[in-house]
């Protein structure tokens, strides 16, 4: 069990602007529609839902520009619709409809838009986006290269390469730890020696540990890292203690009862609908009421055709 992993159900979240809400509603409802489509079958390969950590990617949203890089991995839907907030193109391409990001070849795990890649292979991110980062730093300085990671992927030894180059060229590089405690069906405290903070310092890299599940407590706590990154071309590690509210994937959850209970008196859903009832009702309706419209759109859209000349 993860009593202490972030701040106690009681503290009340801070209130948040609508659109921040909107937007963590939006994540919310379009993964819940997804789940609910592979239960009834109308979803094919596989999904990895974010649900409980659609506030990291929330609380980046406004310290990121169109020049940054993005990099995703497995659990990307969040990343992705904080980027764009595109659920017909996102679910297009895991549908393998028309309108599809990425002509339904990538699916739910890679996809490829602008200054926006995500891929399923643990770890393979790092080192590509150390190399963006030190173009970046070359060529349009003051930009940077994020990468969401979990903290079952520090096992991945692609990550030390990368983040010894990142310190020794000194690369505007933020690796974002969305540290939920468990991969797959591993706990954390199962495979992971030491600590992800020793691990980044090892190569004299800074870390941040940040516990809050809050939006804007987060995202106070990340607006100076993501000024350090910029200013001084320098790369950053940064941990959030997180809970995975659902399954590893669709219906794969190891955990005890208790252990998914925990991670759902932490959600952040429960918790703020409690402390604005009026605010989050109207909201949380309101997405609903669009994702099912979203879905309602590209179920009925004929299927995506793959054209050589579209590639771009
Ligand atoms: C190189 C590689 N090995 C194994 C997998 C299978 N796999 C997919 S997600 C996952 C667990 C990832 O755990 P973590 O990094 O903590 O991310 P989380 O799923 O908790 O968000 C594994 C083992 C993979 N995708 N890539
Ligand atoms: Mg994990």
């Amino acid at each position: 069990m993860t009593a202490t992993r972030t701040e106690a159900p009681t503290i009340a979240p801070t209130r948040l602007a609508d659109a921040d809400l909107d937007l963590l509603l939006l994540i919310r409802h379009f993964e819940l529609a997804l789940l609910d489509m592979f239960g009834r079958g109308e979803l094919h390969g596989t999904t990895h839902t974010c649900l409980g950590q659609e506030y990291v990617p929330v609380a980046l949203r406004p310290l990121l520009t169109d020049d940054d890089f993005v990099f995703s991995n497995h659990r990307g839907h969040g990343h992705y619709l904080a980027r764009f907030a595109d659920p017909h193109g996102l679910l297009a391409e895991v549908m393998g409809r028309e309108g599809a990001v990425c002509q339904g070849v990538g699916g739910s795990q890679h996809i490829l838009r602008d200054r926006y890649l995500s891929t399923g292979v643990q770890g393979e991110s790092v080192p590509v986006a150390a190399g963006v980062a030190l173009h970046l730093k070359r060529t349009e300085p003051g930009r940077l290269a994020l990468v969401y990671l979990g903290d079952g992927t520090w096992g991945e030894g692609a990550v030390y390469e990368a983040l010894n180059m990142a310190a020794l060229w000194g690369l505007p590089l933020l690796l974002v730890v969305e540290n939920n405690g468990i991969a797959q069906s591993t706990p954390t405290v199962a495979q992971l020696a030491g600590s992800i903070g020793g691990r980044a310092r090892a190569f004299g890299v800074d870390h941040l540990r940040v516990t809050s599940t809050d939006t804007e407590v987060v995202r106070a706590a990340l607006t100076p890292v993501l000024r350090r990154v910029r200013e001084r071309s320098t790369p950053y590690v940064v941990e959030l203690l997180t809970h995975r509210v659902g399954p590893h994937s669709k219906g794969d959850d190891s955990r005890r009862p208790e252990e998914i209970a925990h991670a759902r008196a932490h959600d952040w859903y429960a918790r703020y609908a409690q402390a604005y009832p009026e605010q989050f009702g109207v909201h949380d309706e309101r997405q609903r009421a669009y994702v099912a419209q979203v879905v309602a759109d590209v179920a009925g859209r004929p299927a995506s055709r793959w054209a050589e000349a579209d590639r771009g």
